[in-house]
This record gives C-alpha cells, sequence and structure tokens, in this order.
C-alpha cells in the first residue's frame, strides 16, 4: 500500500489505464484545475476514456476557460467502469474533493497519487510526489513526455495554467529550467498563452480591486523591521465587496510585492475557525514549517493553516511568535 515511484514508473502505470476518474483537491486553484483538466484531455486525446470530477465550485476567473469539460456531481457514476483513479495535487486524503457523495475509502479502484506537495500523506495505491516539479501540472507534462504522447492544444492550454499560476507567471523561486522549457514546449503545442494569462491575471472583477484597495488601506500590519507583513481580514470586508477567498490566489502577491518584506500572511474566518496564508520570498527564511507548527502543509516558500483561536488577536499573536522565531534564525533550505 502506497508505493513511492518515480516518474518513469508513473508513466507507465498511467499509460495502463484504460478507463479513468480524475480528482483534485477541495477549493480548486489553477494548478488544480489545470492540472486535473489538462490530464483528462491527454488521456483522452491518446486513446483512453477519462472523467474529470470537480465537485467544487471553480474560481469564478476559471470559468469560462473550463466549458463543461468536467462533472460536478459522482451521482450516477458507475465505479465498476473505472480500472484507474488519479488524484492530483492534493496534499492530503481529506483534501482529496470527490463530493458528499462518494467517499475516498470506498473507491475500490486502484489509485495513482500524483503530486509536487513535499509532505503528501495521501494513501494510494503508488504516489508520485514530485518535490522538484513547480505544479503538478509540470509533473502531468514530465509523464506525457515519458509515454511520447500528443499534447492537443487544449491539454497544452489547461497544463500552462497550472505552471501559470503555481509559478506566479515564472516569478516565485519554484521557477526551474525544466519549468521553464516545459512551459516553451506547452506554447509549442499550441497553449493559448493570452487566454491563461488573461484569466489567471487580468480577469479580476472589479469589486475584487475594490476589495484589494481597502485591505490594503485597512487591514494590512507591518512586524519585525518591515521583514513581515500581513492582513487580518475580518468577515464585514469580504461581505462589504461580495468577495469569496476561492477567487483569492493571488491576493496575497500583494503584500509580498511590497520592498524589504520577507514573510507575508494572510488571515480570515473559516469554517468557525481561521485560515492562515504564508509566503516567503527568501528560502533561507521558509514559511513550510510555520505552517506544520499550525498543523497545516504545503511548500516551503508557500503553506497555509487553519487555525483553531477564539479571535483575531489570538491567531495573531501566535503567528507573530512563529515568525519572529523564524525571521531570527536563518534557516538552511
Ligand atoms: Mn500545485
Amino acid at each position: 500500500m502506497n508505493r513511492r515511484i518515480e516518474r518513469r514508473e508513473a508513466a507507465e502505470i498511467l499509460a495502463g489505464f484504460r478507463r479513468v476518474l480524475i480528482a483534485t483537491h477541495e477549493k480548486p486553484d489553477g494548478d488544480a484545475l489545470g492540472s486535473a483538466l489538462g490530464l483528462g484531455r491527454l488521456l483522452r486525446d491518446n486513446g483512453r476514456q477519462a472523467t474529470v470530477l470537480l465537485p467544487d465550485p471553480l474560481p469564478e476567473k476559471f470559468q469560462e476557460l473550463a466549458g463543461d469539460d468536467f462533472i460536478t456531481s459522482a451521482v450516477g457514476l458507475d465505479l465498476q467502469n473505472f480500472d484507474g483513479f488519479i488524484a492530483l495535487d492534493s496534499a492530503r486524503d481529506s483534501r482529496v474533493a470527490l463530493g458528499p457523495e462518494l467517499q475516498l475509502s470506498a473507491l475500490n479502484v486502484p489509485m495513482l497519487n500524483l503530486d509536487h506537495h513535499v509532505d503528501n500523506s495521501v494513501q494510494a495505491d503508488w504516489s508520485c510526489i514530485a518535490g522538484d516539479a513547480a505544479a503538478t501540472a509540470e509533473l502531468v507534462c514530465d509523464l506525457a513526455g515519458e509515454n511520447g504522447w500528443t499534447i492537443s492544444p487544449a491539454a497544452a492550454t489547461w497544463l500552462l495554467l497550472g505552471l501559470i499560476t503555481d509559478t506566479g507567471s515564472f516569478r516565485f523561486s519554484n521557477t526551474t529550467g525544466a519549468t521553464l522549457r516545459t512551459a516553451a514546449m506547452l506554447r509549442d503545442c499550441g497553449a493559448q498563452w493570452e487566454s491563461v494569462v488573461n484569466a489567471a491575471f487580468f480577469s479580476k472583477p472589479l469589486r475584487q480591486q475594490r476589495f484589494e484597495a481597502a485591505m490594503l488601506r485597512d487591514c494590512v500590519k507591518s512586524a519585525c523591521d518591515g521583514r513581515f507583513l500581513y492582513a487580518l481580514i475580518p468577515d464585514e470586508l469580504f461581505a462589504e465587496y461580495q468577495f469569496d477567498m476561492r477567487d483569492g490566489e493571488t491576493v496575497i502577491d500583494l503584500l509580498r510585492e511590497v520592498k524589504g518584506v520577507v514573510i507575508a500572511a494572510l488571515v480570515y474566518r473559516r469554517n468557525g475557525a481561521f485560515k492562515l496564508s504564508l509566503r516567503s520570498k527568501d528560502g533561507r527564511y521558509p514559511v513550510g514549517p510555520i505552517a506544520r507548527t499550525f498543523d497545516g502543509g504545503g511548500h516551503q516558500m508557500a503553506a497555509g493553516a487553519t487555525v483553531s483561536a477564539g479571535s483575531f488577536a489570538e491567531v495573531e499573536a501566535l503567528l507573530l511568535e512563529q515568525v519572529t522565531r523564524t525571521l531570527e534564525e536563518a534557516h538552511a533550505v
């Protein structure tokens, strides 16, 4: 159970499937959608059947791009019909989004777990965890390459979305030479560069721009001599601008962009607890370990957690303690 495998073997297992069910993490972001819808297309373009299950609503900005290449509910799915199940970009069992009708434990289908979160703990038959890939979509491209598969313009467009969003348009330090070569390959395969960039970065509703302006004006605090910048965002602000953090993958970058900032954080309420998002822009001060002290996870430079606390002040105190400690010690990456 849960054998760790390298890309070569993952590509062979993938090639052996004929009828595949694909899922990704709850509250899907660009890489979740890009890797899931991209892999679905890729498999169909190369002689397989593939069904992508996305029970959670898509971020508003990606809805147009997505069309109807997926199903939103497992109702009526005949599980006997599949000879493979693939979980993408999901770091934990509880993150794999299947909707209320289907339990991961009840899925009696050989399972392949593909991800780039180094702390992935999903229980599958096989797990290929590529910590060196900037995006799960990059890993999917590697597997396509191993199998010599054709990448159609539609598949390339989705996979590019994963690469572009998880690298912040190739600005973040997870961008390797291989990432850039993969992006170039996808563009050569006919990926719609302009559609992807427009959807990911140039499609904010005006109310989001206003939400962000208000957040910057009213909610941002600075600590550790300006090296830590964070925002405590009250429910009222989300309500005033009808903004949902499901659409807010890039909000934290507004803090990361500020000169002198090493660590950025967002804190807001979610389901009776507090959601914490963390970013670092200096490898000597990773935020992955901070997230793990709150029982969260993610990557070294981009991580998150859910914190049970009574008030914003309580979360703030815990956070300041951890970040101060991190900034005082230079960690080796
Ligand atoms: Mn990802």
